[in-house]
């Protein structure tokens, strides 16, 4: 199973990823790419049962948005589902979801929505109502990666226990 991780650029992706990772003993990453600008997706693969999940995390800096496009163009080739994150601190990012769901136009995916650092704020429901049916995206909830790890690992058994109900995977995908 593949999960595409999106959002703008400091809404809590790396962290999210990073913390999946010492969570289910993965291997560990190359370097800790918290706050690292770089255009290339950071590829984490994690055993979840007998899975194995690989998540890709985008640069969401806006300066490799094209390049971000034009790879996750090719990974979208062996399917996945979309992971959305916004940052409920900065309503942009959430807002900015659209512009990344715009890069799944035509393709079936599953679609998920969360939104990070309800440490620092309250999200704003109808903000995310909005852009949630907007994007097509099922809105999983409001999570501190943070300050509460647990939470990213409740995201991902919730993923892949929707992915499976849903059965919206794609069976070529080889992972
Ligand atoms: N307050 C708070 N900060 C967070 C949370 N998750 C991540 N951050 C911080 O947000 C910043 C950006 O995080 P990062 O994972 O690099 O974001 P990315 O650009 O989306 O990969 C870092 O300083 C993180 O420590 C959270 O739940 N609450
Ligand atoms: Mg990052």
């Amino acid at each position: 199973m593949r999960i595409h991780v999106c959002g703008e650029g400091g809404v809590g992706k790396t962290t999210f990823v990073l913390t999946l990772v010492k969570r289910f003993d993965a291997a560990i990453p190359v370097a800790a790419r918290i706050g690292v600008r770089t255009e290339r997706p950071y590829v984490v693969e994690i055993s979840y049962g007998q899975r194995k999940i690989r998540l890709y995390d985008y640069p969401g800096q806006a300066e490799f948005r094209e390049v971000v496009a034009t790879n996750l163009a090719k990974e979208l080739v062996h399917g996945g589902h979309a992971l959305f994150i916004g940052d409920c601190s900065r309503p942009d990012t959430i807002t900015g979801l659209e512009r990344w769901a715009k890069l799944f136009d035509g393709v079936n995916v599953g679609r998920y929505m969360v939104i990070n650092k309800v440490d620092v704020c309250d999200p704003d429901i109808g903000l995310i109502a909005d852009v949630s049916s907007k994007i097509g995206a099922r809105y999983l909830g409001a999570f501190t990666f943070l300050r509460e790890p647990e939470h990213a690992a409740r995201i991902l058994r919730t993923l892949v226990y929707m992915v499976e109900a849903e059965s919206v995977d794609i069976p070529s995908e080889g992972v």
